[in-house]
């Protein structure tokens, strides 16, 4: 090789770490350090020096993740150890029955669990052969899966080669490929546009990504990996204690493990995390249909080995289907606060997302008709944790021969003005405003809600009856309401009345953000009006406000802004306030979030050492949060430390930290102690 090529050879070498390094900032840690400009210009550097020098071409070069050749059909692989599945729990009591046949197994009280969040993706295998990926498999039945590793190399997040100087001679990876909920929309987007079918959610679009025979079009489709275990390793420094452990050697070898893995002991806290993710689960950035519990030390597992086919040391506990099919039996417009008109499906009562559903809203004219939904179609509902029961679609084989078409009222349904549609808009609204009692109800309803101003009882039933006997036409009218026109209300005792009356009394001593988002200003949500509250600390300052000085705030745009003015400028809701304002309604202008208490050290005593790249802490804002609960962080790993801290590329505090059997946290395990 001559001295120029030798020196190509070089830069092109440095080109791959350099990109690599790249793709795992931005895809694995979610952190970018340059602009994509920068990346495709270093990308097309390395394109350039492969394709004028094929000779120099690499396994593991980025420049070479998309471009093989399409294939005729999938080859087989056989996995030496098996790709098992898991047991499954579905209720707190599976789970507790588990938890107990685990500490029975071991003859012990509690157990350690590392616990992560259950993707629902697709399980594949990646082997590593003297640190280069060398192959990619599904899961297939367990025992032997296809051969997918064109498909996979096409996955930025997935290492093609190992960033140590020693890598083990054989690894492999296990873990899921999955499709992020936003990259399922823009995938949808792009099938719509290019009038095509849309998938129907992102497990379907990610399996259909995965087991494209053209590695082309599986490159097109933005899929992401998790790993959640390993398989067969041969010369590794692997972690031979904890599960724990092992993903944190997974995470320092850049594979990407979600942060929301972390570690529990004994049952109650395996149920306080199902409770926690389940909480977070709407707002996870991807799909996810349980937990997985693993029993942490690998000794234990080792003990309690495999029933059938399945590991006796885990289980994965599962939330209630979101989805479900049941058949849709009329549709009726339902009229919102601001007057939109929304179309409801009334269903055949159906269990989905852990309650029975009987009304699941179809949106809008335009949504029914993209999604041809007629009166007695077989449909797939969905509900999704708080989120409102949708009809997902039709299931267009299932359609009587006398289905329906609907088409949206020309008018009110409840007081009968016209309805209409301004351009650009998706809903028809009911001209009525606040003469409509429809709106006038929702907005009662609104104003009393929980997060607003949290009057207690006054649910539905009852703004019906305040607003149809006219008792109560605004939120102002509550204040002014006596105990015998409450009492006289239908079903209504002089001591539910009186309890009313004291929630309605008790609301009175509120917080400028709960009485903004009260008002129920268009577009002003509960974030909205913390925003102004805390940017303008009073409402005399948000009624002067213009247009500009609104905007000036964070996450107000022009529309958001537009709202508000609109609002603040009809006399009859500055009237409303200042009824509201004489009736007592009153809140601190100025008061804050109320401060921790200084007391809650909980980490005191605790001392810390981190190491290593976090996903998205800097070690200042991890050594900060660690001692603003009273832990103490310092340089050097003794048998004095209670944790060490491990993010990526770890240095040789992580070795000394496993050999002397220190607790090792992720970024992940730090966040849950820190909450
Ligand atoms: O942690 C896991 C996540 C998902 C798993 C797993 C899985 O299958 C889709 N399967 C096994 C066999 C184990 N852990 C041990």
């Amino acid at each position: 090789m001559n001295e120029k090529i030798k020196k190509i050879k070089q830069h092109a070498q440095e080109l791959r770490a350099e990109i690599e390094l790249h793709n795992y900032r931005y895809y694995v840690l979610d952190n970018p350090t340059i602009p994509d400009a920068e990346y495709d210009k270093l990308l097309r550097e390395l394109q350039q020096i492969e394709q004028d020098h094929p000779q120099l071409i690499t396994a593991d070069s980025p420049a070479q993740r998309v471009g093989a050749a399409p294939l005729k059909a999938f080859s087989q692989i056989t996995h030496k150890i098996p790709m098992l599945s898991l047991n499954n729990a579905f209720d707190d009591a599976e789970v507790e029955a588990f938890d107990r046949r685990v500490c029975e197994g071991l003859s012990v009280d509690s157990v350690e669990y590392a616990v992560e969040p259950k993707f629902d993706g697709l399980a594949v295998s990646l082997r590593y052969e003297d640190g280069m990926l060398k192959t990619g498999a599904t899961r297939g039945d367990g025992y032997t899966g296809e051969d997918i590793t064109s498909n996979l190399k096409t996955i930025k997040s997935i290492p093609l080669s190992l960033p140590v100087r020693t890598p083990p001679s054989l690894l492999e990876v296990r873990g899921e490929v999955l499709m992020l909920k936003a990259d399922f929309l823009a995938l949808n987007q792009r099938q719509l546009a290019k009038g095509e079918k849309e998938f129907a959610n992102p497990r379907n679009a990610a399996a259909g990504s995965l087991r494209q025979l053209d590695p082309g079009i599986t490159a097109t489709r933005r899929l992401t990996f998790f790993a959640y275990g390993i398989g067969e390793y041969q010369n590794a420094h692997m972690p031979q204690d904890k599960h724990s452990q092992v993903m944190a050697y997974l995470a320092a070898l850049h594979f990407p493990v979600a942060k929301e893995c972390t570690v529990v002991t004994g049952l109650q806290e395996l149920l306080a995390y199902y409770q926690a993710i389940g909480a977070q689960r709407e707002s996870l950035p991807y799909d996810i249909d349980g937990v997985v519990y693993k029993v942490n030390a690998l000794l234990q597992q080792e003990q309690l080995g495999f029933v059938s086919r399945a590991p006796r040391f885990a289980i994965a506990h599962k939330f209630p289907a979101q989805e479900a099919v049941t058949q849709l039996l009329d549709i009726d417009v339902q009229v919102g606060r601001t007057g939109a008109l929304t179309p409801v499906a009334r269903l055949k009562p159906v269990f989905v997302g852990g309650v029975t559903v009987t009304n699941a809203t179809l949106h809008n004219a335009d949504e029914i008709e993209r999604k041809d939904v007629r009166i007695g179609d077989t449909v797939i509902v969905r509900r999704a944790g708080d989120v409102i029961p949708e009809v997902v679609s039709v299931i267009l084989d299932k359609r009587p021969v006398d289905a329906q078409v609907f088409a949206m009222p020309a008018h009110c349904p409840v007081c009968g003005a016209k309805a209409v549609r301004l351009p650009g808009e998706a809903v028809s609204r009911c001209t009525g405003g606040l003469f409509c009692p429809a709106q006038r109800k929702q907005a009662i309803l609104h104003f009393a809600s929980r997060r607003a101003m949290d009057i207690e009882g006054l649910g539905d039933k009852l703004a019906d009856q305040m607003v149809d006997n006219a008792i109560v036409r605004t939120p102002a009218d509550l204040y002014k309401l006596g105990l015998t026109a409450l009492a006289n209300l239908e079903r209504m005792a002089d001591k539910s009345a009186n309890n009313i009356l004291s929630a309605i009394e008790k609301s009175k001593q509120t917080t400028l953000a709960r009485f903004i988002y009260a008002l129920g200003i268009r577009n002003v949500g509960e974030a909205t009006a913390k925003e102004l509250a805390a940017h303008l600390g009073s409402l005399d300052r948000l009624i002067e406000a213009d247009n500009e000085r609104l905007q000036q705030i964070p996450d107000i745009g022009p529309v958001v802004a537009q709202s508000i003015v609109d609002f603040f400028a009809e006399q009859h809701n500055c009237e409303v306030i200042e009824q509201l304002r004489a009736s007592g309604v009153h809140w601190d202008e100025h008061a804050g979030e109320p401060e921790l208490s200084s007391a809650a050290a909980p980490l005191q005593g605790k001392t810390f050492v981190l190491t290593g790249t976090l996903p998205n802490m800097s070690r200042e804002e991890a050594k900060e949060s660690i001692e603003s609960l009273g832990g103490k962080v310092t340089g050097s790993v003794s048998k004095k430390t209670d944790y060490v801290v491990v993010g990526a590329d770890p240095g040789s505090k992580y070795d000394k930290a496993l050999s002397l059997g220190i607790t090792i946290l992720d970024e992940a395990g730090l966040q849950a102690l820190l909450q």
